[in-house]
């Protein structure tokens, strides 16, 4: 582990802080001594690395100099504290040598800078400074300060690490100002807690929009005043339950999804709410048939229904295409209104999924649905939002404002048919999120039987959708005529036929989302299988592991990506000599704890063989992080230093030094 930064005078520190350091190398050299550069994903538009490092020491603070940036300190604060056990108290004021210093105003470095994300980052051996022209930007900078500290700095718990970093200036800001990950809690219920674990790992990786899929065939997920059916027989389904028994569904209480919005605007994120029209409601659809006394529909609700089964039957397969609202029918229109009126109003964001995708003709014919999609458009727009949809609302006859949204998900590329309604959305002047299934869907398969349980095959085939098919495309240049003109972003759309818990969910996300991220952030470059971005990716991506162990977020530890071992002390105890309890930590993803080997250097001398234990991986959940014990009897009392080394197939080794109490 590196040294610890050794002390210099307040005075001499201070004037070191204040000024930019000399910066004496360059990015990603590959110069014998040349610095390391950081391991960051996003990967930031430009960084250069300098000579030696700052440390985070207990004394530390973190120091604003205006009200709008307390919120982003506050959020520092508690990202750094639980594992570095430091107070790091929050002021307003100047900085001392060894402080973090966030300051709201332009670095002068960001004018390239379309949304208002980005931010200058600088380190030097005596403090580090944040700069940027908006809360979010800095936000935006604090998700790259976790991830120039080592991973250990994700742990709930204290942690004994040197808390360095090295020293850079970083200037960063997106490509795109839509970076998003869409969950489906219609498919199986998700509750509002583990939403809220999505939106801390997300955070991280600097993706700004949730997309919640709200309704479904299967379920309707978010209680409406004057539509209690629409929970309470709606929220009872999903898929694969065999007649609601074997999953109990659910919903979240509009308080409950307030919460969320809240812990997304807290971590900067903006939550587009969808619930999917006319098709794919079979949920609202057989909830309101039956809702002959409610008092706002006229007393013959069944009027709702085009779908191909009339009444309407529930079914508990992942099947699509088979349920339609009437445009024609006065309680469709009451029914989506309300739920219009009461979704946008607990959502500050900019936009309003309405759906749209996968109505066959023989269900509703292209007029009536581009007439259901045209009138809802109208009342999304009257509540103040801009139309958002799947890229069937495009289609011919259907006329939104322009500015509506387009999510393209076709896997069609170039200019084959498939491509149409990306097409027909730059026709029609709308913007475009890119979300092509076979680059984007996060509940394809890895590899045709990875997971074994889980996953979906239909847009990867059995080549699977590893990291490689998420990072290596390119969002401005997939679909003849569709450039960045027309996108605004990327999204990956983690649906939720076969994923029932967070830990699934996490299983499929994770690694993948960050090849997104990085392409809606890191600026355009080539990506291909064989292209240095790609290898450098990897890379990178293979330094995340350890921060996805340590915050317990499950991932898929992709064969793809080069995973490396990483070390950490634990604390063992000296009693009479003998030395109990773990002496490291390890994160080594995707090795079984057998195929690890251990020695440990005691210092004294002596140097045997460790014992790597903990849990191996299960099908979708990775394997935990290990403990690394062994047993010795120092002879000579005092303080003892141990270093411990651990090797795996495949992998560059890993040491770690311990200091073992007196
Ligand atoms: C397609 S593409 C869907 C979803 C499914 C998903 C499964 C699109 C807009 N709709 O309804 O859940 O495939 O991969």
């Amino acid at each position: 582990m590196p040294k610890m930064s050794r002390k210099r005078p307040l005075i001499l520190a201070l004037a070191v802080a204040l000024t930019i350091p000399a910066m004496s190398a360059v990015t990603a050299s590959a110069a014998p001594d040349a610095p390391t550069p950081p391991q960051i994903v996003p990967k930031p538009v430009s960084t250069t690395v300098g000579q030696g490092q700052f440390t985070l020491e207990r004394g530390a603070r973190i120091v604003v100099q205006s009200a709008a940036a307390l919120p982003v300190a506050q959020a520092l604060a508690g990202y750094l504290r639980p594992a570095t056990g430091y107070a790091l108290p929050v002021v307003a004021g100047q900085p001392a040598a060894g402080d973090l210093s966030l300051v709201l105003r332009d670095p002068g470095t960001l004018g390239a800078d379309r949304f208002g994300e980005g931010y200058q980052l600088t380190t030097s051996p005596s403090g580090l400074t944040l700069q940027a022209k908006t809360p979010h930007g800095l936000y935006n900078g604090v998700q790259t300060v976790r991830q120039l500290l080592p991973p250990w700095i994700d742990s709930p718990g204290a942690v004994t690490a040197n808390w360095t970093m090295p020293v850079v200036r970083i200037t960063d800001y997106p490509r795109y100002g839509y970076r998003g990950v869409m969950l489906d809690i219609a498919r199986h219920f998700e509750p509002p807690s583990a939403v809220m674990q999505l939106i801390d790992q997300a955070a991280e990786y600097k993706i700004n929009t949730l997309h919640l899929h709200v309704s479904d065939d299967q379920g309707f997920r978010i209680a409406m005043n004057g539509f209690p059916n629409l929970t309470q027989i709606g929220s009872q389904g999903s898929v694969g339950t065999g007649g609601r028994t074997m999953d109990p569904g659910g919903s979240w209480t509009q308080d409950e999804y307030r919460s969320v919005v809240a812990y997304a605007a807290a971590h900067f994120m903006t939550v587009v709410p969808e619930v999917d029209t006319p098709g794919h409601n079979n949920a609202s659809i057989s909830s309101e048939y039956n809702d002959t006394t409610n008092p706002l529909l006229d007393g013959h609700p069944q009027d709702i229904n085009c779908g191909a089964k009339n009444p309407p039957e529930w079914n508990f397969t992942g099947a699509v295409g088979y349920s339609a609202m009437c445009p024609e029918s006065n309680n469709t229109w009451t029914i989506l209104g309300a739920i219009i009126d009461q979704l946008t109003a607990m959502s500050p964001g900019p936009y309003y999924h309405l759906g749209g995708d996968e109505v066959p003709s023989t269900v509703l014919s292209q007029d009536r649905y581009a007439s259901l999609v045209n009138r809802e458009g109208g009342v999304v727009n009257g509540h103040g939002k801009t139309v958002m949809g799947w890229a069937e609302i495009a289609g011919s006859g259907t006329a939104l404002r322009e500015g509506s949204v387009a999510e393209y998900w076709n896997p069609a590329s170039g200019s084959s048919s498939g491509t149409i309604t990306a097409t027909e959305a730059v026709q029609k002047k709308m913007k475009i999120v890119m979300a092509p299934a076979n680059h984007t869907y996060l509940d394809q398969k890895y590899a045709s039987h990875v997971p074994p349980n889980l996953g979906l095959t239909w847009a990867c085939g059995s080549a699977g959708c590893d990291v490689d098919k998420f990072y290596n495309w390119d969002p401005s240049t997939y679909v003849d005529g569709v450039t960045d003109d027309n996108v605004i972003g990327v999204e990956g759309a983690m649906w939720g036929e076969t994923a029932v818990t967070l830990g699934d969910v996490d299983y499929m996300v994770f690694p993948r989302l960050l090849a997104l991220a990085e392409l809606g952030w890191s600026p355009k470059t080539t990506r291909t299988v064989s292209s240095p971005a790609y290898a450098d990716f990897l890379g990178r991506l293979a330094a995340q592991g350890a921060r996805f162990m340590t915050r317990g977020t499950n991932f898929y530890p992709s064969p793809k990506v080069p995973w490396r071992l990483d070390l950490v002390a634990a604390h063992p105890t000296v009693s009479n000599g003998q030395v109990s309890g773990a002496l490291a930590t390890l994160s080594a993803p995707g090795i079984a704890p057998g195929a690890a080997t251990a020695s440990i250097d005691w210092g004294d001398g002596t140097t045997t063989s460790g014992t790597v234990s903990g849990t191996a991986a299960t099908p979708a959940m990775v394997n935990s992080l290990y403990a690394v014990s062994g047993d010795h009897l120092y002879t000579m009392s005092g303080t003892h230093h141990a270093t411990v080394t651990v090797t795996a197939p495949g992998a560059e080794p890993a040491a770690v030094r311990i200091t073992l109490p007196a």
